[in-house]
């Protein structure tokens, strides 16, 4: 017998649904729900491993105060009190909340009454600045709404889906493989990738676009200049439902071609060939991500994009529109509360002395912020320059994600006041909490979100609270009362809190708001137990079904009409003599965001292992760095240390490096300490993926690998990157002094017991050494370390610490470091769900398999979440593509 319970994944915006079971002796597991409209029973590579994710080592589990435990009721008193008198002595503004978009609608909805309604400031601020924020003003100044126009299907409908700003095979694997699906069902079906890279995302792209940095205003100015002088062109579309087209086109018209050229980087025949397939496709779906919203021009990139949709009337029919692919699994629930410091609750405007009305009306709040709040890069300068004197951080790791994220750590620890709830006790962030509040996490809370296609669904707990930690909602709702706030904070439950947000949200709205879900205003604490997912809008009285907006116009603004916006064309090269390279940055597969949760899965890091900058091979040749050697990337705000790896996917002159890596698990790899504060002047989303930097290659005198069954305390070397192994944790490491003696360097960055000898190894001639520690025939840490990047085969080395090393030979077999001749070595992971290594599919290729699915046959890999079979068709294809030259 196991208990099963229907929840949502808290990964990305996708929103698929899982179902967690737990058998007799308490083991959690997850599959993909069959019946979810999102996933249809699938789930990606992230998903699949949540299990792995939800032990309680490292989680905060009682209140602190200065980094001593404390009750409850003393936290939340001194919160409320220190919040309080702050108000009291520095004005409403003289305080502020962090959150996240990974926070529970409700949750959030209790922060913005709270801060917005109550305290009466709007400094309120989200991590979805970081994220979605050019997308939601981009919206806004279209359609009059922050508006998602569409639904997944479309995406399956559409025959032509352009990807832009987005790595979907990594980023949004469910949706990917629903594309990837459709597309083998309907090869006539095109895709599109336009990406300064080529991601793993475009080996599905008919046709793949490696677009200058931030080229995206131009070329879909370009686009729109070509449509209006084609058959395409929807007269009747523009003339009934948008005003503002001549303008637009009259200077979309003045971009030569040869200007377009140069400014998008790409060669004439595949611009030519990108503007007839979108003139003479109907049903085109452009779904953008962070490559669109993270630069200085992401709201007119939106708003570019937008214009072609509009000029051609595609929008809201099946097959057609612009999809703003939402990030965090609750981007878009947190746009609904009116979480940015810009916004009001239930999709109300700031601005709008009538909706600010109407909100604290419907709140009997006794006042309501007046004017928008600081956002997230303005905020943090506030809390460095004083103007904020109490900080609350809630779900949200900014020391890690925030741009100039050295300055903005700065900012934090010089704070008179911070708060911090987070689930786990140590983070980049937590260091610096003068209260530390311990969060329930996924598995234990109870809530909704809303995903990308506006589709709302329940996360239900499966597990109890561990220890003391409390959901975020009652923090807020407990911080509220004891602010004298207690009529409007008496919620106890999230149902409760849902169905008063979805009675604003229905508050005199009568269809002049897009966000209505009356239906639930009223919702009985077991139907929401029982709710089913699904999309807004969802009014009194209407049955649920599958929503579109705009196919016969109905835009937001006063007028009925969507707006065509003039957009500018932006600086895009910020390269300089001294930072020659344009830094991107974004994120891989197996890895979310600050690494708290994915980092705990040995299975998901041995995908990839360790901080990296991808480089094409004659940038590489010409700042003398090589393949998997170190790379120094810096910028006038900071520095990291991350390794090569050297690839012609990167474009000439520019590096990518992921965003996740920060100082719980490398040395000196938070790559936001070199992004440059710079942002978009609607959005204030900062610009992070467009960053001008110097590269130089990292001498090291030694670099090392090493494998041990506990986690090392303290690494001291010059660069580090640790990760969780089956049996312990490896590390990478590289000195840039060589350690006078090695042996001693083990015994304290592993803490050997004294009597544990080791058993080595050295090659005077090379350089290379190999230690051992045994405690019986267990491995305790084994460490190789050579003068070039050490060479032993990685997942072999980690299986050591699972093995038995009864006898001699083993033992030396281990320090002679290679893999005996009957165990060969899998090589780096590819298929993290069977743990199928690139080695093991080079040899089922080289024995025949010459399909995703052979392989498949072959070895398992990529037959359970599919994230992997991208990498596995590039294998082969690699490997075909060889035998034949
Ligand atoms: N595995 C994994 N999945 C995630 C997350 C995660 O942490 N890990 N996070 C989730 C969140 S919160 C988000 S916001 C999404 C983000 O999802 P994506 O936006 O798909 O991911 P990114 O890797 O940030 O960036 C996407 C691509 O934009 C490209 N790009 C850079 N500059 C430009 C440009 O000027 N023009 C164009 N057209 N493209 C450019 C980059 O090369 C990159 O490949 O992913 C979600 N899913
Ligand atoms: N250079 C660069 N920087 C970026 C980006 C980029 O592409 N490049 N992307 C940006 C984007 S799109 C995003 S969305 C951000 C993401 O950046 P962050 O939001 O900073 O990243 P996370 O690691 O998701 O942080 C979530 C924190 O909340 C904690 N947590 C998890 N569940 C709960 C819960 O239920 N309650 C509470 N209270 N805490 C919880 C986690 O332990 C973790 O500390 O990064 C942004 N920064
Ligand atoms: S695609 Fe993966 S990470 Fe995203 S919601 Fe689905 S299972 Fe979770
Ligand atoms: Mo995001």
């Amino acid at each position: 017998m196991s208990a099963e319970t229907k929840t949502t994944c808290p990964y990305c915006g996708v929103g698929c649904g899982v179902i967690a079971s737990i058998d007799d002796h308490g083991k959690v597991s997850v599959k993909g729900d069959p019946d979810h409209p999102s996933n249809y029973g699938r789930l990606c590579s992230k998903g699949s491993a949540l299990a792995e994710t939800i032990d309680l080592d490292g989680r905060l589990l009682y209140p602190e105060v200065g980094g001593e435990r404390a009750s409850w009721d003393d936290a939340l008193d001194l919160v409320a009190n220190h919040f309080s008198e702050t108000v009291a002595a520095h004005g409403p503004d003289s305080v502020a909340f962090y959150v996240s978009g990974q926070l529970l609608t409700e949750d959030y909805y209790l922060a913005n009454k709270l801060m917005k309604g109550f305290i009466g400031s709007a400094n309120i601020d989200t991590n979805s600045r970081l994220c979605m924020s050019s997308s939601v003003a981009g919206h806004r100044r279209a359609f009059g709404s922050d508006t998602v126009p569409g639904t997944y299907e479309d995406i399956e409908l559409a025959d032509l889906v352009i990807l832009t700003g987005s790595n979907l095979a990594w980023c949004h694997p469910v949706l990917y493989q629903r594309l990837a699906a459709a597309k083998a069902e309907r090869p006539g079906m095109k895709v599109v990738v336009i990406d300064p890279r080529r991601t793993v995302t475009s080996d599905i792209a008919d046709l793949h676009l490696a677009i200058r940095p931030d080229g995206d205003v131009a070329l879909f100015t370009g686009l729109l200049a070509r449509l209006a002088q084609s058959s395409a062109i929807d007269q009747n579309f523009i003339a009934t439902h948008t005003e503002g087209f001549s303008d637009v086109f009259a200077e979309a018209s003045a971009l030569s071609f040869s200007d377009l050229l140069d400014k998008t980087g790409l060669p004439a025949m595949q611009l030519r060939e990108f503007f007839r397939l979108f003139e003479t496709t109907e049903k085109v779906v452009t779904c953008y991500s962070q490559g669109v919203n993270q630069s200085s021009s992401g709201t007119d990139k939106v708003n570019a994009i937008l214009n072609c949709h509009l000029a051609t009337g595609r929008i809201g029919r099946p097959g057609m529109g612009p999809f703003s692919l939402t990030g965090q699994p609750n981007a878009m629930g947190g746009r609904e509360v009116g979480g940015l410091a810009n916004m009001l609750a239930a999709h109300m405007a700031i601005e709008n002395a009538d909706d600010r009305d109407r909100v604290q009306r419907f709140w009997k709040s006794p006042v309501i912020a007046e004017r928008p709040g600081l956002k997230a890069v303005d905020m943090f300068r506030a809390v460095a320059d004083g103007r904020v004197k109490a900080l609350w951080i809630m779900a949200t790791n900014p020391v890690v994600s925030m741009p100039d994220a050295d300055t903005v750590e700065a900012a934090i620890k010089a704070c008179p006041f911070v708060v911090v709830s987070d689930v786990l006790r140590q983070t980049d962030t937590t260091r610096h909490a003068d209260v530390l509040l311990p969060s329930i996490g996924w598995a234990e809370k109870d809530g909704t979100v809303t995903n990308s296609e506006r589709r709302i669904s329940r996360q239900r707990s499966f597990l109890p609270s561990p220890g003391e930690a409390k959901p975020d909602w009652w923090q807020m709702a407990e911080v509220g009362r004891r602010m004298g706030f207690t009529e409007a904070f008496s919620f106890r439950s999230p149902a409760g809190i849902f169905a008063e947000h979805a009675a604003l949200s229905s508050f005199e709205n009568n269809g002049s708001r897009d966000f209505d879900i009356g239906a639930c205003a009223q919702i009985a604490a077991e139907d929401y137990e029982t709710l089913s997912p699904f999309q807004w809008p969802q009014a009194a009285g209407a049955a649920a079904q599958t929503t579109r907006f705009f196919a016969k116009g109905g835009f937001f603004h006063a007028d009925g009409k969507a707006r065509f916006v003039a957009v500018k064309m932006p600086v895009s090269d910020r390269t300089s003599a001294e930072f020659p390279f344009t830094l991107n940055t974004g994120r891989i597969r197996d890895q979310w965001h600050t690494m708290t949760r994915t980092g705990k899965s040995a299975r998901l890091s041995s995908h990839i292992a360790e901080p990296f900058a991808e480089i094409h091979p004659r940038d590489a040749i010409e700042i003398g760095v090589s393949d998997a050697s170190l790379i120094k990337i810096e910028s006038p705000q900071g520095k990291v240390i991350v390794r090569a790896l050297v690839t012609e996917r990167q474009a000439r002159g520019s590096l990518f490096v992921p965003m996740h890596w920060n100082d719980s698990f490398a040395a000196k790899a938070r790559i936001d300490t070199v992004v440059a504060p710079v942002t978009d002047p609607f959005s204030g989303q900062p610009a992070s993926k467009n960053v001008a930097v110097a590269a130089r290659p990292f001498k090291a005198s030694h670099y090392g690998f090493a494998v041990s069954t506990a986690k090392p305390q303290h690494l001291e070397a010059a660069y580090w990157a640790l990760a969780k192994a089956n049996g312990g944790w490896r590390m990478e490491l590289a000195f840039d002094d060589p350690v006078e003696d090695w042996a001693e360097w083990c015994r304290t960055t592993f803490d050997i017991p004294p009597d544990v000898e080791p058993l080595g190894y050295a090659d005077q001639t090379s350089g290379d050494l190999r230690l051992a520690f045994f405690d019986g025939d267990r491995l305790i840490a084994a460490l190789f370390l050579a003068r070039q990047p050490v060479a032993v085969a990685r997942n072999w080395a980690i299986a050591q610490l699972s093995a038995s090393h009864g006898n001699m030979r083993k033992r030396f077999a281990l320090v002679a470091g290679r893999p005996g001749a009957n165990t060969p070595d899998p090589g780096a992971t590819v298929c993290s769900c069977f743990g199928v290594g690139v080695n093991q599919i080079v040899g089922a290729v080289r024995n025949g398999c010459h399909s995703v699915e052979a392989v498949g046959k072959a070895l398992n890999a990529g037959t359970n979440c599919g994230s992997c079979r991208a990498e596995i068709r590039g294998i082969i294809d690699g490997c075909l593509a060889t035998a034949a030259e």
